[in-house]
């Protein structure tokens, strides 16, 4: 089997996702997605100028090849672009791979290694309240985890509040919007907000939370020791995690699991984090760390240090994304949970798949390869808008991590 082709597909069903179509000389496609929020155009001319031109006539089943020739072979390696590119060429191929062998792709991975994949919703209130009402909404629908954000009073626009009933979408149409920020304000808040869910639920649902990136490893320390009594789940980016050392003063601190990365785009960004147990849960996604062929590295690094994958799975990761992370999730051994931010009519409508959501887990279904497709014709009548992640800034006015 030769590749004959691949076509870049850009289409905003509600947001922006890039998609990557496979096409060989026996007719079978395989797809990958390439969306990056927010820098989406960037990933199409990295595939469309840079990578398509160099995977006619290749075999598609020399998926580890394939992958170290664009990696080693861009010289100018790792970065969310290029990892992204990677990414969606190694998921096309994967799907490929088990559409022509007549197998779901987790097969190809090693086979099931759980019944389902364990996910969580994302429930968000502009009040305590609203939020609570969020998480009930969520256990009603069956869910077993969900992630908690709840405004916070004095802070005009926390992270992860508001959007679709089952969704949270950051990004808007346009120049990036900027959002003000106050780390007292919600540290003052937050161990209020899961006091009152631990009040209202007990401890049967897993809950987390994600602090975005916003606080320095003290604030981290002290706001994971406050909560410890809450027992959350994970407590998700408390610290922008270029400096990987960051998070020994965290653990220094307190026993609050720590979830980080899903902006990593390689196994060199968190491998200090890995093997120092500094985290207990990476989250790396099969869409930004180079594929389901880097990410079962990234596993296989984390196995033996205890720590567990926890793959990012938000609206601006396409259905092709979900597909491919539920394969490498059910496989994978040291599965922790799959984040699952659902997607909307429109985009389900553009991307059918077979992927289903029953009793708080998720299943990738039976069919060969990953099971989700893409509806050209459909994709064309939602053209590309230019839209951005928001720009935060401390009430000061000093640019802070969004
Ligand atoms: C968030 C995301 O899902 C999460 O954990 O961090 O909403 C994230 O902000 C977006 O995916 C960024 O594009
Ligand atoms: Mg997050």
């Amino acid at each position: 089997m030769k590749i004959t082709g691949a076509k870049v597909i850009v289409c905003s069903p509600g947001r922006n996702f890039v998609t990557l179509k496979v096409h060989t000389d026996e007719g079978v496609y395989g797809l990958g997605d390439a969306t990056l929020n927010g820098r989406e155009l960037a990933v199409a001319s990295y595939l469309d100028d840079h990578v398509v031109p160099l995977l006619v006539g290749r075999d598609p089943f020399d998926v580890e090849d394939c992958w170290q020739y664009l990696y080693k072979g861009a010289y100018w390696r790792r970065g969310p672009v290029t990892m992204t590119a990677i990414a969606a060429v190694d998921v096309a191929l994967w799907d490929i791979k088990g559409k022509a062998l007549g197998t779901p792709v987790y097969n190809l991975l090693g086979g099931r290694s759980r019944t389902g994949v364990l996910c969580y919703g994302h429930a968000s209130g502009a009040t305590l309240e609203e939020t609570v009402d969020a998480v009930a909404r969520y256990l009603d629908l069956g869910y077993r985890a969900v992630r908690a954000q709840c405004s916070v009073p004095g802070v005009p626009s926390a992270y992860g509040v508001g959007g679709a009933e089952l969704g949270y979408e950051p990004a808007t149409r346009g120049l990036p919007s900027e959002d003000a920020w106050s780390t007292e304000e919600y540290l003052r808040f937050v161990p209020r907000l899961f006091e009152r869910l631990r009040g209202e639920f007990g401890f049967d649902v897993a809950l987390l939370h994600d602090a975005h990136h916003r606080l320095t490893p003290i604030e981290a320390g002290w706001l994971g020791r406050r909560l410890e009594d809450c027992r959350l789940f994970w407590l998700e980016d408390p610290v922008p995690a270029e400096l990987q050392d960051s998070f020994r003063l965290i653990r220094e601190h307190t026993t609050t699991p720590l979830a980080v990365g899903e902006v990593f785009n390689s196994l060199y960004d968190c491998q200090q984090l890995i093997t120092e147990q500094l985290i207990d849960y990476v989250r790396a996604t099969v869409v930004h760390a180079g594929g389901i062929t880097h990410l079962r590295k990234i596993a296989a690094l984390a196995e033996p240090y205890h720590v567990r994958t926890g793959c990012h799975g938000a609206t601006d990761l396409s259905p092709v994304s979900m597909a491919a992370a539920l394969h490498f999730d059910l496989s994978v051994h040291n599965f922790g949970i799959q984040e699952y931010m659902r997607h909307s009519a429109d985009t389900d409508a553009v991307f059918p798949h077979a992927y289903r959501f029953a009793d708080g887990y998720l299943h990738p279904g039976e069919g060969p390869g990953l099971g989700v497709d893409i509806d050209e014709h459909l994709a064309q009548r939602h053209p590309y808008v230019p839209a951005y992640l928001p720009v935060a800034r401390r009430l000061d006015g000093t640019v802070h991590s969004w």
